[in-house]
């Protein structure tokens, strides 16, 4: 079995059997600037916190997966350069090298799982890009949801993704794709999209227990949570449809393909909406974080049968 290493808050509340939330850091390395990225991975741990439980931040560092990181190793994270961007496919070799990688939402899984923690919020997930008949660009994230036990949270999909054919794709696969509180799928920027959603539960308890009956079913993998990006925090689909367009098209004129295309376009996006896209992004992590808290905290008064 995989060494983990515990940050001190994280090994005592498994003692102790407080409910923890994992948190990816990805989004900390590739998906926001310094020293925001450093803010918003503080904020979002002390939202975890501040909503009874503990936050567990992941990343390999030094060839080290770690579960929970301390204050100064968060800092160094999210100043550190050159950091690898970690998927399903990348995490052994960068754990052998004895490298530093961010986790993005497979690999935070997997790590999660393998440290007994069912939860994880993030902002939105990788899926599948548009164009993607051509590219065959589909994010690893969506193949771990179906075989990886964890319910993650996120705001559903970034329009910088073919958000209907993401969605067909975690069908194909299984996933349940679960809105909170809404009937339409949460387009990440925006608290709704015109695609529904396919299932709708309004309680964090009833998420936790679809949680368990997928287990109970002999069902492997885990759930995607849609949590809406709270109403004041929305920016208009119509305003960020051209700008999508033209990080789209810049992408393609510089020749960004495979890992380089989700922080390449996170990165022109933010720099095209001067800075708006960011404030958006923080407002729905922060809630996601939230209610990831609640659901941890309805499964820890009911452990896993196996
Ligand atoms: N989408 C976002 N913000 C992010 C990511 C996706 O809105 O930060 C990150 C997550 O870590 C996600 C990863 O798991 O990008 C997906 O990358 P890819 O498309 O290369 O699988
Ligand atoms: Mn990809």
């Amino acid at each position: 079995m995989m060494p983990l290493t515990y940050s001190a808050e994280v090994a005592k509340a498994r003692k102790a059997g407080t409910p923890i939330v994992a948190l990816e850091s990805t989004i900390i390395t590739h998906g926001m600037p310094y020293p925001q990225n450093l803010e918003v991975a503080q904020q979002v741990e002390a939202d975890v916190r501040a909503a009874c439980a503990i936050p567990a931040t992941i990343a390999v560092m030094e060839g080290a997966l770690h579960i929970g990181l301390d204050a100064d190793q968060l800092s160094k994270l999210a100043q550190a350069k050159g950091v690898a961007k970690l998927s399903r496919a990348d995490m052994a070799v960068c754990i052998a090298s004895g490298r530093t990688g961010a986790t993005t939402v497979a690999a935070t899984m997997i790590a999660a799982h393998l440290a007994g923690i069912e939860v994880f919020a993030t902002g939105g997930i990788g899926g599948v890009h548009k164009g993607a008949e051509n590219s065959f660009d589909i994010s690893a994230d969506l193949m771990e949801l179906a075989q990886t036990p964890v319910s993650v949270v996120a705001a559903g999909a970034k329009a910088i993704l073919d958000v209907a054919k993401t969605l067909e794709v975690l069908e194909t696969h299984g996933v349940p794709v679960i809105a909170f509180g809404q009937n339409s799928f949460p387009a990440f920027w925006s608290a709704s999209s015109p695609l529904k959603a396919p299932l709708r539960l309004d309680d964090p308890a009833q998420i936790a227990a679809a949680h368990r009956a997928r287990a109970d079913l002999g069902l492997p993998g885990g759930q995607l949570i849609a949590n809406p990006i709270p109403k004041g925090a929305e920016i208009p689909a119509a305003d960020l449809a051209p700008i999508i367009a033209h990080a789209q098209s810049d992408a393609l004129a510089h020749g960004i393909t495979g890992k380089g295309v989700t922080p390449y376009l996170l990165q022109r996006i933010y720099e095209l909406t001067e800075g708006r896209s960011l404030t958006a992004n923080i407002a729905l992590v922060r809630n996601n974080a939230r209610l990831a808290a609640q659901i941890a905290t309805a499964l820890s008064t009911t452990a896993p049968k196996n």
